[in-house]
């Protein structure tokens, strides 16, 4: 609850000049990042929690339906922010909140951290702030949350994390302004709404006790920009130097693929939104946030459930692509985690119990791409003296055969093999040319989600580079999920194409190998604005050389969802390995193409 406004004041302006000392006299002393990032690595597994004034509407407003994901709905209802708080904060009573059951639902989940809304976009605290009392002492619940959760989540032996929204359609002094609050707007103001979310973010950090994440969200809007975004993250490591913060902090990030391009840009891990990169991002630290339903704070109209199933197998592909998975529940207004949620999270938590294993504490697949069956993750554990590895097959579609094959891998069987939940079973592993066969895995699956077959291999896995290969028919299909891109280039779900194609250095590029040298016809399949497109330039490389350099005008087209398939030239591939090669030689706009697939058509 917010104490005098004087005294207020001087504490933000205490503390932001605090800030601003330790912000400008030196960097903070951070712990190396990839110390930080083990214990989130390991865990693989998290629980995403969207709680505030708006659960209690539930996505209704004035008694009927309001459209849009349920903690929108200020926004989506166009409602005045200070009628939203004098109508909501006076509902807010989520007597039902049991701090100790939501901590032990991640748990029993196999989730390892736990991230909740301190604030999300209404601006609503919800924990006792001394410099606002637009928080969750004004209502007649008066319980600091934080404090509660914090403490439960703990005594389960996870981490607490926080999320905390940069934008705040509730603060005089944040802008910009949604259009229709009439409050009376200082153009200067915006410096001082950092102080203020500063200030917060101070009693969020030396409050709680450890906090293993700095969720931020809702920095897209120009107000915010790479200076605030340095300024907060120096903030939030000189008060916990352990601590994690997200790509969010900064401007820059390219939508909901969740990465940012900019090498200078803060944050330790990307955030993919409601979406998995198609062959994850290797080498870099990524976390997919997706929802149960479709919305993240409760709304009591949204039955849209995935199933257990879909989220079992979501996690087992999020972690065989080197990501973690932050799963989101929202919580009713009463305080309860709505039942649909319980049952998936309860299943989930038995599929864990038996194949915990093979999630947490793994890395990547070392296959470049997925096997139709199903996933792959991995555990360097050394046993007895001699290094092993442990490839844990996570298999969907169980093979009537009894036998699954794992092509282009150099490593020997090393002996050990398990079917996670069925120690009788006594499967054997071998080499069959450049494969593993392994045998005797029973005709039917241990669990018809996802059965885990564990497989010990000699050494670090060597397995053969991914490359394009010719189809039966001659024809070679550059599909924009196989490309190894360069520089803003992003994958994106929503066409399946190549996007954030944002200078003439970046490139997107595909392996390919062929049995002899051939000819062929070229085609693009891509989507511009009316603003973009360009010219593009078109390699065929080998061994770093470029062979057939070529340059074909892109006709600008009716949006970026507009795709036709246009030739881009006869080209001539070496026998053996080369690589095919596009990067933007022009562009008229801000972005070049999306690009979706580069088909090449033998010539007769
Ligand atoms: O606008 C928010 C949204 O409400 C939700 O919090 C998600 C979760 O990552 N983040 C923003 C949308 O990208």
């Amino acid at each position: 609850m917010r104490t005098t406004i004087a005294a207020s004041a001087a504490a933000v302006v205490a503390a932001s000049m605090l800030a601003a000392s330790s912000a400008v006299n030196a960097p903070p002393a951070v712990l190396p990042r990839d110390q930080r990032m083990r214990w989130w690595r390991d865990a693989r597994f998290g629980m995403f929690i969207h709680f505030g004034l708006y659960s209690a509407p539930g996505g209704t407003w004035d008694g009927k339906p309001v459209g849009g994901v349920g903690e929108w709905l200020l926004l989506n209802a166009r409602i005045d922010p200070i009628a939203y708080e004098k109508a909501l904060v006076p509902q807010f009573n989520p007597v039902k909140f049991d701090a100790g059951e939501w901590a032990r639902i991640a748990k029993d989940a196999g989730m390892g951290y736990v991230v909740i809304t301190t604030k999300h976009h209404d601006g609503f605290a919800l924990w006792d702030s001394a410099v606002s009392d637009y928080d969750v002492m004004a209502t007649p619940f008066r319980r600091d949350i934080m404090r509660e959760l914090s403490d439960a989540v703990r005594a389960e032996g996870l981490r607490m994390c926080w999320y905390h929204s940069i934008m705040d359609w509730h603060h005089p002094d944040y802008q910009p302004r949604r259009e229709w609050d009439r409050r009376p707007v200082d153009p200067q103001s915006f410096p001082r709404y950092v102080d203020y979310m500063h200030a917060q973010l101070r009693e969020l950090l030396t409050r709680y006790g450890d906090i293993g994440i700095l969720w931020f969200d809702g920095e897209w809007e120009g107000t915010w920009n790479h200076d605030w975004g340095k300024k907060t993250d120096d903030l939030v490591r000189s008060l916990q130097p352990g601590i994690i913060v997200n790509n969010r902090v900064d401007s820059g990030r390219a939508g909901m693929e969740g990465f940012t391009a900019d090498e200078h840009a803060r944050g330790d891990y990307g955030t993919p939104e409601q979406t998995i990169p198609p062959n994850g991002m290797p080498g870099k630290d990524w976390e997919t946030c997706m929802t149960m339903n479709d919305t993240w704070g409760y709304k009591s109209a949204d039955g849209n459930w995935k199933s257990a199933q879909t989220m079992i197998r979501m996690l087992c592909d999020i972690a065989s692509k080197g990501g973690n998975f932050l799963l989101n529940v929202g919580p009713k207004g009463d305080g309860t985690i709505p039942e649909e949620s319980v049952a998936r999270l309860r299943r989930i938590g038995e599929w864990m119990k038996v194949n915990g294993e093979a999630i947490h504490g793994t890395q990547a697949s070392p296959f470049p791409r997925k096997f139709p069956w199903g996933r792959v993750t991995t555990k360097h554990p050394f046993r007895s003296g001699a290094q092993a590895t442990t490839l844990y097959l996570h298999v969907f579609e169980w093979p009537a055969s009894g036998s699954i094959r794992l092509d282009g891998i150099s490593n020997e069987p090393a002996g050990t093999v398990r079917v996670l939940g069925a120690p009788a079973r006594t499967p054997a592993a071998h080499r069959e040319g450049s494969a593993i066969v392994i045998d005797g895995i029973g005709s039917a699956a241990v669990d018809g989600d996802c059965t885990v077959i564990a497989v010990d291999i000699a050494g670090v896995p060597a397995v053969e580079p991914f490359r394009v290969r010719p189809a039966a028919d001659g024809t070679i299909a550059c599909t924009a999920a196989d490309a190894v891109v360069t520089g803003s280039i992003q994958y994106e779900d929503r066409f399946a194409n190549l996007g954030w194609w944002r200078d003439l250095a970046s490139s997107a590029s595909w392996p390919i190998e062929l049995p002899e040298r051939r000819t062929f016809d070229a085609t693009i399949e891509y989507a511009a604005d009316s603003c973009c497109a360009g010219d593009l330039s078109v390699s065929v490389m080998q061994d770093g050389k470029e062979l057939f350099p070529g340059r074909v005008q892109l006709q600008p087209r009716a949006g970026w969802g507009d795709f036709a398939t246009v030739p881009i030239g006869r080209y001539v591939l070496p026998a053996g390995r080369s690589e095919i090669k596009v990067k933007a030689a022009s562009k008229n706009g801000d972005s070049f193409v999306n690009l979706r697939r580069i088909d090449l058509k033998p010539v007769r």
